[in-house]
């Protein structure tokens, strides 16, 4: 006789249910849900948010690289730690748009600007501003990613009509303090609520293989679903390896279904996020890509360079889409 999960029968769980008071046992259940019942679960929860066959394409352009103050023990471009990776000033905004239009004509739908600041200045901001403008008259759905924000820079980057703001809870509570000191997990929430009060969608996640256990991948999760309200746009990144710099000394790479595993359960606990597979897929299969899809991934970067590292080529992920007989245009 065949026994059923208890949390898979949970009525407080439903299939596409919205909730925001999740814990973490409630997440483990979930999560070791024999791995069909899971898949089936997520991919239920997917179907009725979101067409199942369609991703969306984001760019990734770092208008700003390198020697940022902070002590982010993942990042190549903190200038504590000996990564190679110089630093830059910002770019001119015609080289941003060139940019943006060759992301454009590559498919992508969204275009996110990412900059190596602990937080803006009030006159780097502006300058932003006006890429973000200038991007959005292409037809772009705009995403910037420029550190901690006061109420008033996020109140001014809404009033330029900014989709997303990308600023990541990074990993658990309890594993934050060994991977970042410079600013709290704390601080990182209050920017997201800044963001969300100006009304500009929240794009928010974090960093898996790390070192941190499966424990500390659900606690982000946990933190993120329990937000008032859900990010719209959830990156989980695999670390993209970087040398010289902490995290570089306690990084393991995660099993694969557990990967899997952990992009179900991010899609079954918020239920409307689009949730990226973000830096890392140049370590992953596409079978496993695919069974990420599967799971309720549905947008992933594309590129050969995230911001200092690298991403999957062009020809590989129009492979990847035509094998899975998938289309790239949401959103
Ligand atoms: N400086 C800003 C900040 O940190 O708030 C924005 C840019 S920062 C590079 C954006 C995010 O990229 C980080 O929060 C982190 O989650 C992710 N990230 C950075 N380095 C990474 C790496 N090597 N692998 C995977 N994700 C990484
Ligand atoms: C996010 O969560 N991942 C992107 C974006 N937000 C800005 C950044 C990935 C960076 C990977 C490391 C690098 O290329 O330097
Ligand atoms: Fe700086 Fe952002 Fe890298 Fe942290 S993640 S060191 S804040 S660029």
């Amino acid at each position: 006789m065949s026994v059923v999960h208890p949390a898979y029968q949970d009525e407080a769980v439903p299939t596409g249910a919205v909730r925001h008071r999740w814990n973490r046992s409630e997440a483990e259940v979930i999560c070791s849900l024999p791995f069909p019942d899971l898949v089936f679960r997520a991919q239920s929860t997917h179907r009725s948010n979101f067409d199942p066959n369609t991703l969306e394409f984001a760019s990734l352009l770092s208008i700003k690289t390198g020697g940022c103050p902070e002590d982010c023990g993942y990042c190549s471009q903190s200038a504590r730690y000996d990564t190679g990776v110089g630093a830059t000033r910002i770019m001119d905004q015609a080289d941003v748009v060139a940019a943006a239009q060759r992301a454009k004509e590559a498919g992508a739908t969204r275009f996110c600007m990412a900059a190596a600041w602990r937080s803006p200045k009030d006159r780097e901001l502006d300058r932003v501003c006006h890429m973000i403008t200038a991007v959005k008259g292409l037809g772009l759905k705009t995403c910037v990613t420029l550190g901690m924000l006061t109420s008033e820079q996020a109140q001014r980057l809404a009033s330029t009509g900014l989709d997303f703001y990308n600023h990541n809870v990074d990993t658990s509570p309890e594993f934050y303090d060994k991977i970042i000191t410079t600013r709290t997990l704390q601080d990182r929430i209050d920017t997201l609520e800044h963001v969300r009060c100006a009304g500009i969608n929240v794009c928010s996640g974090g960093i898996i293989g790390m070192g941190g256990g499966i424990g500390d991948r659900l606690g982000m999760l946990v933190l993120l679903a329990n937000l008032p309200v859900h990010p719209e746009s959830v990156p989980i990144n695999l670390w993209n390896e970087v040398k010289g710099v902490p995290v570089a000394d306690t990084a393991a790479r995660p099993d694969p279904i557990e990967v899997a595993r952990l992009v179900a359960v991010a899609r079954i606990m918020m239920p409307r996020a689009i949730v990226r597979l973000s830096a890392g897929r140049q370590y992953m299969t596409d079978e496993l890509q695919a069974l990420c899809f599967l799971a309720g991934a549905n947008s992933i970067f594309i590129g050969d360079v995230l911001l200092t590292t690298k991403n999957p080529l062009r020809e590989r992920d129009e492979g990847l889409l035509q094998r899975l007989g998938m289309s790239s245009r949401l959103g």
